[in-house]
């Protein structure tokens, strides 16, 4: 692929923060695009086209490549995402039996390719590692599933599971597919009171955990966490029978990890005695898959709920395209299963297609800054998929620690989580892909299932920084703040008209507040949270949240959490959050922190308001930087000013604004004077 400089006749407006960055066009290798399975602009246009022309048509025919015990009924979707003309509804392929654990092993087997490797496992600690085929897989994912039978899990019921990148991870979400049970993966950074706040809401017949995880040289006790989490929702009435436990023996043996008899059971004492074999329970497609909490604008974490058919389809499409996947390739995403990422893009997507997938439990820095580039050369890994802040982290340690691999095998590129900044990208793109590999940048969220607006690597030229172009069956549209479409080049809000097959179908048990969340704001769209700019060439520039939502190294944390987690500190009365920029993590959680009555700052206490935060939510979440704030600017009604936060954080004085519209407009001065202290 070569980069060509087009700034002179082709100047694109960009996205907020990388406006003094020229934009170049890479265009894609002719070998490249000759065998990709889109191979140019002019055959995604003919195949885009039918997607949205037609919808049905184009998703049936690609449904009915999956195995369907029964067909699915007419119409094949059905939709309303215009809150005027009553509830919000999505449905896709609404009568159709199936089973995604089915469609991810059984099929892929039935193919002919059980002896294939399913999942290629890389321990933490250098030389620990793992395979399973395909066949393998099947035999794990159904123990574990007759194991759930037995204590009584069946279909619809919830099932709460709390591990690291073990291969225990996608075969527990799995064996809660065959059965018909959902899965509510919750990342295992989350403390125990989030944890706790989860179990509460679904409610699970059963939780599944480890004794211990090693990351890096650091050991995280697990275990010890849901214990915690366990104590703190029986307490609010959920009382969980089992908790069961695997021994992740290189973390944390047996013998040194509490134990509540009774409820807390060994994994390997009882599920390897479970036959190798378990029927398959067949659902409807609109029955849920799996809940994934995420966070929102306000406080509690919403329960996004996807179903089976339309997900399964979409995700495995999405994958096969947006990578140009073919079956000869070796797949690494470095993503958790914890998040979205995790479940669309290392368990189902990679699997549905009968790739052979790489999963890692470690960081991705341990040993060293070349750890990827040891397991992309060690696996000859093709597909990199990853994150823009750990491209980052990366980039900084030097080019040394990539150029002291091979990394031949490496065929295209991906990024999630975040807008990819273009001099990441070109040092992701001429450092780490040697300057051959196109790059994919996925833009999509929790809500989508899948990906939305992403390149097809070969099918046109990429721009260093933008997602490029919608998916097939994906209708973006930029508005304006009253809701007016807006057309050509221009700068709004991200909506999204219609439906596609995995789009989330409700919040769990509250259905309401998906409505006023997604579907209120611009009535007739599905609205993202994003910002974004459309440039005259159609590509999509995603420019960040435009909501309460903070973008932390790809993870997102809504500022209420963080700010209701502060003041549950005694000496804390007030607290407001933003994001600012930052060189690695993209954004950093910027906090101004209002203290109680005769309570003095010091370092003692910005300590232990960042440990609230690490126990409330997790540490991820900690605040960067806590700013003392005698008073808050606020509007006469009291509402907070965030915008006069967000310059105030980002030292853009110069640009505060009118502020005499404040209650009291001093507090402005004290922050500034405060700022450095
Ligand atoms: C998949 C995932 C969703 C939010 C989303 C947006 C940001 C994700 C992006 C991107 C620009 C990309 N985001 N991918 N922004 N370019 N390629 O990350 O889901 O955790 O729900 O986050 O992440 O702001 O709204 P989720």
């Amino acid at each position: 692929m070569k980069e060509i400089n087009c700034s002179n006749n082709n100047n694109i407006v960009l996205g907020e923060g990388f406006a003094s960055e020229e934009v170049n066009f890479v265009i894609p290798s002719h070998e490249f695009s000759k065998q990709a399975h889109v191979s140019s602009l002019q055959k995604y246009a003919e195949m885009y086209g039918k997607s949205v022309e037609d919808p049905a048509g184009f998703w049936s025919e690609i449904a009915s490549e999956f195995y369907w015990k029964q067909k699915w009924g007419q119409p094949v979707y059905t939709h309303n995402l215009d809150i005027r003309n009553g509830k919000i509804n999505i449905q896709w392929f609404k009568g159709g039996k199936t089973n995604i654990c089915y469609n991810c092993l059984d099929r892929n087997i039935n193919a002919g390719n059980g002896d294939k490797f399913a999942i290629l496992w890389e321990g933490n600690d250098l030389g620990r590692d793992a395979t399973l085929t395909y066949t393998q897989l099947l035999a794990r994912v159904c123990q574990l599933a007759n194991y759930l039978k037995s204590i009584g899990v069946g279909k619809g019921d919830a099932v709460i599971i709390y591990l690291p990148m073990l291969m225990e991870l996608p075969i527990a979400m799995l064996a809660c597919a065959r059965i018909g049970a959902v899965h509510s993966v919750v990342f295992a950074g989350f403390s125990a009171e989030s944890l706790a706040q989860r179990i509460v809401d679904c409610k699970p017949k059963v939780v599944i955990t480890c004794s211990a995880v090693k990351r890096g040289a650091k050991t995280i006790f697990l275990k010890d966490i849901v214990d915690d989490a366990l104590t703190q929702s029986a307490q609010n009435s959920v009382k969980i029978d089992v908790c069961l436990t695997f021994e992740n023996e290189s973390a944390l043996q047996k013998q040194m990890t509490k134990w509540v008899e009774g409820r807390d059971i060994w994994w390997q004492d009882v599920v390897p005695k479970y036959p190798v074999t378990c029927d398959v329970e067949w659902v409807d497609a609109e029955d849920p898959l799996f809940l994934l909490y995420t966070s929102g604008s306000t406080g509690k974490p919403k329960g996004v709920l996807h179903t089976t058919g339309g997900y399964m389809v979409y995700t495995a499409t999405t994958f096969k395209y947006a990578f140009d996947y073919k079956p000869k390739d070796i797949y690494w995403c470095t993503a958790d299963c914890g998040w979205i990422t995790g479940h669309s893009y290392v368990t189902y997507g990679p699997l549905l297609n009968g790739a052979t997938n790489v999963v890692f439990e470690g960081a991705p820095n341990y040993p060293d800054a070349g750890r990827c580039w040891d397991i992309v050369d060690k696996y000859k890994i093709s597909i990199f998929y990853t994150a823009p802040t750990l491209v980052r982290s990366l980039m900084r340690e030097g080019d040394e620690h990539v150029t002291r691999y091979s990394r031949k095998s490496l065929r295209v590129l991906g990024s999630v989580g975040e807008p990819i900044n273009p001099s990441a990208w070109r040092w992701f793109f001429n450092v780490v892909g040697d300057g051959k590999c196109p790059i994919s940048d996925t833009w999509w969220q929790t809500e989508t299932g899948g990906f939305m607006i992403t390149p097809m690597p070969g099918a046109w030229p990429q721009k260093p920084g933008s997602a490029t172009l919608p998916f097939f069956g994906v209708q973006p549209v930029i508005v304006d703040e009253k809701g007016v479409e807006l057309e050509g080049e221009c700068s709004g809000y991200l909506c999204v008209k219609n439906s596609w097959p995995s789009a989330f179908r409700t919040l769990y048990g509250d259905h309401e507040r998906y409505e006023t969340t997604y579907f209120s704001a611009f009535p007739g769209y599905y609205f993202t949270g994003d910002g974004c700019n459309r440039d005259k060439d159609g590509y999509y520039w995603l420019t960040g949240r435009v909501d309460d939502v903070i973008n932390v190294s790809g993870h997102r944390i809504g500022t209420a959490e963080v700010e209701s987690a502060l003041v549950s500190h005694p000496q804390c009365v007030e607290a407001a959050v933003v994001g600012v920029e930052h060189d690695v993590k993209g954004q950093g959680i910027y906090a101004f922190v209002t203290l109680a009555e005769g309570v003095s700052y010091s370092e003692e206490l910005r300590k232990s308001l960042i440990k609230v935060v690490r126990d409330k939510i997790g540490g991820f979440a900690a605040p960067d930087k806590i700013h003392w704030a005698p008073g808050l600017p606020k509007t006469r009604s009291g509402k907070i000013m965030r915008r006069i936060l967000r310059k105030i954080a980002s030292n853009s004085l110069d640009e505060l604004g009118d502020t005499s519209t404040l209650a009291d407009p001093t507090v402005v001065d004290q922050l500034i004077a405060l700022a450095h202290s």
